[in-house]
């Protein structure tokens, strides 16, 4: 690569990335990834230095939604100042990936997650977490983020192997291509096995509820208690989570990995080939409906009923499906309503300020 130092090729940087950028602008900003992401600020690195970053003003005002702020794991464009303690983000690079979710409560927003994600990790706890629903709602999100999932399944020192082999086959029978890792940050089994997957250079994400063992599990991989997890933060009332803000660590190994809290409620925004990919065998039978816009709720000659009258579908798992499309075809319709009201109370704002300046020049 050009101009590219080998600290921020390390850090992920590629030459996709390095084709979003314009000569003068590299000439002008620094290249750097965002490591965290805080209150009003931001960590961002270029490998080498990690620096305190605001946006620009004309960033904030020009953004018109989530998606215009910098997440974890973004590339930005950046100007260093006062010996390259600060720093100012001056624009988001294209991402390669971008996860996010409905905030929770009624009101149609979104939330980032992360971006320009390789692999993301769902974790479940194996002894109280593990729910097959939950999974296929995680699985949405980060199919639609266009990005790989892989399943961790930990505290596996909890359960006999038996129990785990059942569970692990409760999920291959519905999603025979999803690779399952069931791992310990107690007894360490299993932590070999990830170590191999995680490839250097690549950016690995942790989702999963709170409690199910992430950040522990980014201890382990560090070989040293860095984060707060549960047990070293005694003082925090029970319940809250451990951790508090997503961030970007380096692994020795070269992996990046990004830690999140633990989320309450996972609502999916406008979920499309994220549905698809993610209960595939559906749409597989859907093509064999009677009819062609079948919504698979009681039309004659509906094969994706079939399948669950015959037992070859599981009536959860439908369920799970239904209840997701109709989730996301009800945000996208707020959502759009939404954006018509922002335009019209637009054009009133452009109306006002017309009739305004217009009597300025009477
Ligand atoms: N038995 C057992 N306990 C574990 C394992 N992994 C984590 N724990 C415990 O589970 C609790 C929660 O671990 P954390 O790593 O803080 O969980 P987290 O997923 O980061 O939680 P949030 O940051 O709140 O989202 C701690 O008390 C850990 O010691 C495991 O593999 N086995
Ligand atoms: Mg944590
Ligand atoms: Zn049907």
């Amino acid at each position: 690569m050009n101009n590219i130092s080998n600290n921020l090729e390390k850090f992920g940087f590629d030459k996709w990335l390095l084709e979003k950028v314009t000569p003068e602008s590299l000439e002008q900003f620094d290249i750097a990834r965002v490591v965290a992401v805080h209150k009003d600020s931001y960590t961002i690195s270029n490998g080498e230095v990690d620096v305190l970053a605001e946006l620009v003003g004309k960033l904030i005002f020009s953004a018109a939604s989530p998606v215009d702020y910098p997440a974890v794991g973004d590339w930005v464009l950046a100007n260093y100042y006062d010996g390259n303690t600060f720093a100012i983000i001056h624009e988001v690079l294209s991402r390669k990936s971008l996860l996010k979710r409905k905030t929770p409560g009624k009101k149609v927003d979104f939330q980032l997650i992360a971006a320009n994600i390789d692999v993301a990790f769902i974790v479940q706890s194996l002894n109280e977490n593990f729910n097959l629903r939950r999974l296929e709602r995680y699985l949405v999100m980060v199919n639609e983020g266009k990005i790989q999932p892989i399943v961790l399944l930990s505290k596996s020192d909890l359960l006999d192997h038996e129990d785990i082999t059942r569970i692990m086959d409760d999920i291959q029978k519905i999603m025979p291509d999803l690779q399952v890792v069931p791992f310990s940050n107690e007894n360490e089994s299993g932590l070999d096995s990830l170590k191999m997957i995680m490839q250097s250079g690549l950016t690995y994400c942790l989702l999963g509820s709170s409690g199910v063992g992430k950040t522990t599990l980014i201890n382990n991989l560090l070989g040293e208690s860095v984060y707060k997890t549960k047990t070293t933060s005694r003082k925090e009332s029970k319940g809250r989570h451990a951790t508090t803000h997503r961030q970007l660590i380096r692994l020795d190994s070269g992996a990046m990995i990004v830690d999140t809290p633990g989320m309450r409620e996972l609502g999916n925004f406008s979920v499309g080939t994220g549905l698809d990919e993610t209960f595939s065998e559906i749409i597989t039978l859907a093509e064999k409906c009677h009819f062609s816009d079948c919504t698979h709720v009681g039309e004659k000659g509906c094969a994706v009923l079939g399948a669950v009258e015959k037992g070859q579908l599981s009536a959860e798992r439908y369920q799970n499906y239904l209840k997701m499309t109709k989730e996301s075809s009800y945000n996208e319709m707020s959502y759009l309503e939404k954006r018509k009201k922002d335009k019209q109370f637009g054009k009133l704002i452009k109306t006002v300020m017309k009739h305004k300046n217009s009597q300025k020049g009477t």
